[in-house]
């Protein structure tokens, strides 16, 4: 038995200098670790609550009241548990807490704890933290995935709430699915990013980057920019559709409104259909193979008009319409409502809930993508996650700026430890 000596908290800050959780959980003989914690941008409105100060301080961003709900409610309660014990520690924080949104204690204060402690369960065990995951997820759900190395999703060209240039969609992506294992679709990636900057310079056009890393210029449409990518592909000697799939994170519920999808780069205001029929250009046009809530959170008409149109020949991702919340994906099984989820941990609050849902999905036929958060921090967990899950996708931003690289460091070094690992090529064809 490991057990939890104590538990710390304290407020660090993010890749957009916001304040958020960092937490450390320290066993018994010493071996401890230490959590950070992402946060959203473009949120779910059924997202699990983040709690934040309301203050003067950081513009009222401050965490220290989750800090302090850690220290004082959470850790009298946790000392003395096994760490390895995951599903129970999730669970007593569950009932500590009292509340569906976690608004009580904060998502943020128990999504800490939740990751130090399967952080530590794997030192404890003195497994690397992937093959740890692999093992938690089968004691919650009897089952054991299949561990493999990921296709990454690579934003490129930031939009939406992330950029301060004029593009709707948020994130345009690229997907080496050609790539023979991860080391060549980071190489790929990392050339297609460099040649990108070259054509925007070329062009007069800027190139800093946004939240996730990928350049923010401001441009005439939203399809300027899957142009551009192209390009960029083709230059590195490559074939976009063969080696390199496009992926797209509309963000939708971003711009819509009162029934209207406001597409305000082109001027272009569109209905639940008319959005649905652009979409389906866009994917007659360019091969994108992968679509992240193209509909609003609540236009479940639309998501069920946009699955039967588009469902078959392109993986449809729920981000903020289902929250990684096993509740929402069910209702999305049974209604109809895309075919795939993205899984942010804090969106949840617990490792136990977040598995439960990826859980649900396997079983539904429903793929899993694993997400970084556009506030991030050197924490790599979802890189372990990925692989411990076998889930085949990961998503966290160009291959730029240190929050974003940490989790792809991290995969480039699982590859060359664990060379046997196979690769998830040609995930969504
Ligand atoms: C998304 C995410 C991550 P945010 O919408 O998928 O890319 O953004 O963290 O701002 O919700
Ligand atoms: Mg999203």
């Amino acid at each position: 038995m490991s057990i939890i000596n104590s538990i710390q908290a304290i407020q660090i800050i993010d890749s957009r200098g916001t304040p958020t959780v960092s937490c450390r959980v320290i066993l018994d003989n010493g071996i401890y670790a230490t959590s950070m914690v992402p946060s959203g941008a473009s949120t779910g409105s059924r997202e699990a609550l983040e709690l934040r100060d309301g203050n003067l301080a950081f513009m009222g961003k401050g965490v220290s009241i989750a800090v302090a709900n850690i220290k004082e409610v959470i850790a009298p309660a946790l000392i003395g548990m096994d760490v390895t014990n995951q599903q129970e520690i999730d669970e007593k924080m569950l009932v500590l807490d009292g509340t569906s949104s976690k608004s009580k204690l904060g998502a943020n204060a128990i999504l800490g704890v939740s990751l130090a402690v399967l952080s530590a369960g794997s030192k404890a065990l003195k497994l690397p933290l992937y093959k740890y995951i692999n093992q938690v997820f089968f004691n919650i759900n009897g089952d054991k995935p299949k561990m493999q190395m990921p296709t990454p999703m690579l934003n490129i060209i930031n939009g939406g709430e992330h950029a301060n240039n004029n593009i709707d969609i948020q994130e345009f992506m690229i997907m080496p699915i050609g790539a023979d294992n991860f080391s060549q679709a980071m190489q790929w990636a990392a050339e297609i990013y460099s040649d990108l900057k070259n054509i925007l310079n070329l062009k007069g056009l800027s190139t800093s980057v946004g939240d996730e890393g990928g350049f923010a210029p401001n441009l005439k449409s939203n399809q300027e920019a899957i142009e551009l990518i192209i390009q960029a592909i083709q230059n590195n000697g490559l074939t976009e559709g063969k080696d390199i799939g496009i992926a797209l994170d509309c963000a939708a519920s971003e711009f819509y409104n009162d029934g209207i999808y406001n597409l305000a780069s082109e001027s272009n205001q569109l209905n639940s259909n008319e959005f649905t029929n652009y979409l389906e250009e866009l994917t007659q046009k360019y091969p994108i193979f992968s679509i992240e809530d193209g509909m609003d959170e609540s236009d479940f008409e639309g998501w069920k008009n946009l699955t039967k149109t588009l469902g078959d020949k392109c993986q449809l991702v729920g981000d903020d319409l289902f929250v990684t919340n096993s509740i929402e994906l069910q209702r999305g099984i049974d209604d109809s409502l895309a075919n795939s989820i993205l899984i942010k941990f804090n969106q949840i609050g617990t490792i136990t809930e977040t598995m439960k849902t990826i859980h649900l999905g396997n079983m539904n036929g429903f793929k899993s993508i694993i997400s970084h958060r556009s506030g991030e921090t050197e924490d790599s967990t979802i890189a372990d996650l990925c692989v411990g899950l076998g889930t085949g996708q990961i998503k966290t931003g160009a291959p730029c700026r240190s929050d974003r690289v940490a989790k792809y460091n991290r995969l480039l070094w699982i590859e060359a430890e664990q060379s046997d690992l196979p690769f998830a090529k040609n995930v969504i064809s």
